[in-house]
């Protein structure tokens, strides 16, 4: 396995919010977790975010905060990077499609895609009708229309879709429409944009879609969500031609001399994927490889391109962008040659996250209901490794499921503190009580012993191949599995009994103990990063005991540890998110 090549990307979250629980558990942490294993197995992996800092939704940000719209995005990227931080999420970059050391790269590279496409000809311009805010001086997209749903008459909907009955919907068809922008009467306005041929690129992306159906043999275990969704809007609806580009100043600029080009950027979806490609180009310019060597990640058919989404990405990563890529191609096929941009080997994408407090219905986080568990917030009193561990074990791998602030405390205290912590705890603290703090000698061992070595081998195995398959909530249950055996290996061979009466079995019984925590520290330390960091100090083992191969190392006898730390704090439920 080792030596793969890897680009890994998390989705770029949008740069006029903070980040919440939800974002972390549907695509950062997942993401990061597989990158640490890449990076423990031995591959070669670049991992890529930054903020999505384009669209209306920046500029109506702004106006909402009386700031301008490159400082509210500079804000909030700032803001971001903390967040990911304190959780240790570490990407190789952090960019951001219009922040200053940015921006001049993301407009170079996004411009020559819409330039590439345009002279492969799947684009075609066309005039259309669209709803024009005055007040604001500004088209406006359809989520930002507001009015009554001329189906069923409910006053929830939106110019995209009716909230109350669920129709797909033309803004042009709402009645009474109002411009959340300003609350004005919109008027209808021609406008003319250029439109992707999707409909050309359709039989290809569908067979290429297919062919992830049966993707076992070559590595790329795509999720049921995103194949289900991605095709049935195939096969529901076909693929219309998308307008790429959008009346406003705040973007990149559409890169033609024609004159209806003028004043129009491109739509915030063409150019927020070509992110992940610019901020590669800063990347390698940064480590002194030249901007240019951002080829090596996008177009090496060897290098295996995995991006990271929440489920409501999943038809801009697995078809629009696709099919963006795609129509580079000189033959316009889902295959790219070498020196070709390369399609997504994997698109790992989650549903949302709820949330779910005492008293209360589960409901979707939301900002303007107070619902959301920021992260900021999370990290101005609590640990960051709770939170990767809660928010692994209650994945929303395959469909919803609720951050619930109980269940968060008591996983906490049953799970991390009384399985991982305390087994690690007492193997640790036995062998500085009773082998003044060195791995006693391994002896002779009997059945019950080499049975542990051996959970500790099928623990690494298996672990690995739970991630390679991104089945991050299974790969963790085994690493707990490891932890629950070792506590009953210990209460088992019960070397606080043995000490009085038979030393040799004492020290066997602890060295096995030890090189079970030894093989724990490597498995959990993509989930537990911090933990494992305590571990590796306790075991006085460095960086290199992380890589997966040599989970299973012995340490030798006399190996003298380093002082036993407490890795997780008690949470008492009564303090918890009580503000
Ligand atoms: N900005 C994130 C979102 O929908 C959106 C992702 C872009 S990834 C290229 O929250
Ligand atoms: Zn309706």
């Amino acid at each position: 396995m080792a030596g793969r090549k890897f680009l890994v990307t998390g989705a770029l979250p949008y740069s006029n919010g903070r980040l919440h629980v939800g974002h972390i558990a549907g695509a950062y942490l997942p993401s990061d977790i597989y990158v640490r294993y890449l990076r423990a197995v031995g591959d070669d992996v670049r991992y890529i975010c930054g903020s999505d800092d384009n669209g209306v939704a920046a500029l109506k940000s702004a106006r909402e905060e009386g700031i301008s719209v490159e400082e509210l995005t500079a804000k909030y990227n700032r803001s971001q990077q903390e967040s990911f931080r304190g959780l240790g999420i570490r990407f190789d970059i952090y960019g951001g499609t219009h922040q200053p050391d940015f921006v001049e790269m993301h407009t170079k590279i996004s411009q020559g895609f819409f330039l590439r496409i345009h002279e492969k000809g799947y684009f075609t311009k066309r005039a259309t009708k669209q709803l024009y805010d005055a007040k604001v001086g500004q088209f406006l997209p359809d989520r930002f229309v507001k009015g009554t749903c001329p189906v069923c008459a409910s006053t929830n909907a939106f110019g995209d879709q009716c909230e109350d009955c669920g129709r797909h919907m033309d803004a042009l068809d709402l009645i009474d429409p109002l411009s959340t922008m300003s609350d004005s009467t919109p008027e209808v306005r021609e406008t003319t944009h250029w439109f992707l041929r999707l409909d050309k690129l359709q039989g290809e992306l569908a067979e290429w879609l297919r062919s992830k159906q049966d993707a076992e043999e070559c590595g790329a275990h795509w999720r049921p969500i995103v194949l289900n969704q991605s095709l049935g809007r195939i096969d529901a609806e076909g693929l219309p031609e998308r307008a790429m580009t959008r009346d406003m100043s705040w973007g990149v600029p559409v890169p033609l001399e024609d004159p209806d080009a003028a004043g129009k950027v491109l739509y915030v979806w063409f150019d927020a994927p070509i992110g992940y490609v610019s901020f590669t180009a800063v990347d390698c310019e940064r480590r002194g490889e030249g901007w240019e060597a951002y080829k090596e990640y996008w177009m090496n058919p060897e290098r295996k391109i995995v991006h990271f989404i929440g489920e409501d990405n999943i038809v801009f990563h697995a078809i629009t962008f696709p099919a963006m890529l795609a129509a580079t191609h000189d033959s316009g096929s889902t295959t790219g040659e070498a020196g070709e941009h390369q399609l997504p080997h994997n698109v790992v994408s989650n549903s949302f996250l709820n949330i779910k407090s005492a008293g209360k219905d589960e409901e979707k986080i939301s900002k303007s209901r107070g619902t959301a568990i920021w992260i900021e917030d999370y990290l101005k009193t609590f640990d960051p490794d709770p939170l990767r561990y809660y928010l692994t074990a209650i994945a929303p791998e395959q469909q919803r499921t609720a951050f619930d602030v109980d269940d968060y405390v008591k996983r906490n205290n049953t799970e991390l503190i009384a399985a991982l912590g305390n087994f690690i705890n007492r193997a640790m603290t036995f062998t500085h009580k009773y082998f003044d703090g060195k791995v006693p000698a391994p002896g002779a061992r009997q059945e019950i012993d080499d049975a542990q070595l051996e959970a500790c081998r099928s623990a690494a195995d298996t672990t690995a191949e739970l991630l390679e398959r991104c089945h991050f909530k299974a790969a963790l249950l085994e690493v707990m599995e490891l932890a629950r055996s070792g506590n009953v290996y210990f209460d088992t061979t019960a070397p606080f009994r043995t000490r009085k009466t038979d030393m040799d079995a004492c020290g066997r019984a602890v060295n096995v103990c030890v090189q079970t925590v030894r093989t724990m520290t490597t498995i959990m330390a993509p989930f537990l990063p911090f933990a494992a960091q305590k571990c590796l100090a306790m075991l006085r083992l460095d960086e290199e005991a992380l890589k997966w191969a040599s989970a299973t190392e012995e340490l030798a006898a006399d190996h003298a540890l380093a002082p036993a730390e407490i890795l997780f704090k008690k949470l008492d439920p009564d303090e918890v998110f009580s503000d």
